[in-house]
């Protein structure tokens, strides 16, 4: 059944937009119905991740690519996920200042998705307003996460197409980006190349990737220098973008990523279920009854957990449920 929310959504409303993506945010039931109206409308829409660590101008160059785009006449959709990070000293004003350009453009769609607060869930909930966004009927989706750890893993698992952008003089980046990030990465972007260090970045960063395992996948990421405040290297990566979507649909390894991509949502999906049903199960009174019992042996740990779930952990008791 189509609700009237879902229908506004698809007819580009973005107040409507806005209200799912807030019930999104609250985690409420009433946004899992309409996710799973909208779910059959998404598929359209091109994915752009751009992560890499804090402050070295993923904002500033998702600024000036959506700018980019926009003389292309492409729509855009935007989540910036935890734009507050501790280098930038809460960047989220910050990032609304610096996509002010497009503020009054009816066709960018601006959203952030706060990362506090959020016990997990993060990558589902980032899934969630991409749908919303491509429901939109936008052309493309950029995604802004800061990368540190498991969160640029994310990044690539969600975007069609991943940017890792570094910057010189930001310390140990290459360090951390073997941590996996290397194989998530379509585009090297290597900003700040207005300062010194951008040259022996690239040649670190090539070494590094020199020594990578080659797997069949033929894509060979670039390695792109912009210096985005003074607008120079911005075509070249807005080049790059179209040229690996090229690359992706003519091996038809798009399809493969968008199924690896849906997978990835599922597994999102029911972890966040299963957490939300042990917080629950915690947080119940029998639960915290149990403590007395259990000290007192009255029940043993194992038949407790099965009462608290519904279910059988023994091969005893299940072979004991069906002689029954
Ligand atoms: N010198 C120089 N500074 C730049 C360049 N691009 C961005 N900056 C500056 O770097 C700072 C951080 O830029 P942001 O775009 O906020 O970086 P970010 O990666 O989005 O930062 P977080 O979202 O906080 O992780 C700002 O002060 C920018 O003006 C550049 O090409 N050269
Ligand atoms: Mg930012």
């Amino acid at each position: 059944m189509q609700s009237e929310l879902t229908e506004k959504i698809l007819a580009g409303d973005v107040r409507a937009a806005a209200r799912l993506m807030r019930g999104i945010e609250d985690d409420s039931p009433g946004a899992i119905d309409e996710l799973k109206n909208l779910y059959a409308h998404t598929g359209r829409s091109y994915i752009v991740g751009i992560t890499g660590a804090p402050g070295v101008g993923k904002s500033t160059l998702l600024d000036a690519l959506i700018t980019s785009f926009r003389q292309r006449k492409l729509t855009i959709g935007v989540v910036a996920v935890d734009p507050t990070s501790p280098y930038s000293g809460g960047a989220l004003l910050g990032d609304r200042i610096r996509m002010a350009n497009h503020t009054l453009d009816k066709e960018v769609f601006i959203r952030s998705l706060a990362s506090r607060g959020w016990s997990g869930g993060l990558a589902r909930a980032t899934l969630s307003f991409i749908h919303v966004l491509d429901a939109m009927g936008k052309d493309l989706i950029l995604v802004e996460a800061v990368g540190s750890g498991q969160g640029e893993v994310d990044i690539g698992r969600m975007a069609d197409t991943t940017i890792v952008v570094l910057s010189p003089g930001a310390g140990d980046e290459i360090q951390m980006m073997k941590a996996g990030i290397l194989e998530a990465a379509d585009i090297f972007v290597i900003n700040k190349a207005d300062k010194e260090g951008a040259e022996n970045l690239r040649i670190q960063l090539e070494q590094v990737l020199s020594l990578a395992p080659h797997s069949s996948y033929d894509w060979k990421s670039p390695i792109l220098l912009t210096a985005v405040i003074n607008r120079i290297g911005i075509e070249e990566v807005t080049q790059a973008i179209f040229d690996h979507k090229q690359y992706l649909i003519s091996t038809m390894k798009i399809e493969q990523r968008r199924k690896q991509r849906a997978m990835f949502e599922l597994i999102e999906v029911i972890e966040h279920s299963l957490r939300t049903k042990i917080n629950n199960i915690l947080k119940a009174k029998d639960f915290q009854d149990l403590g007395e019992k259990l000290a007192v042996k009255q029940i043993d740990p194992y038949s407790a957990a099965e009462n608290m779930m519904g279910t059988t952990l023994s091969r005893n008791q299940t072979t004991h449920r069906q002689r029954k």
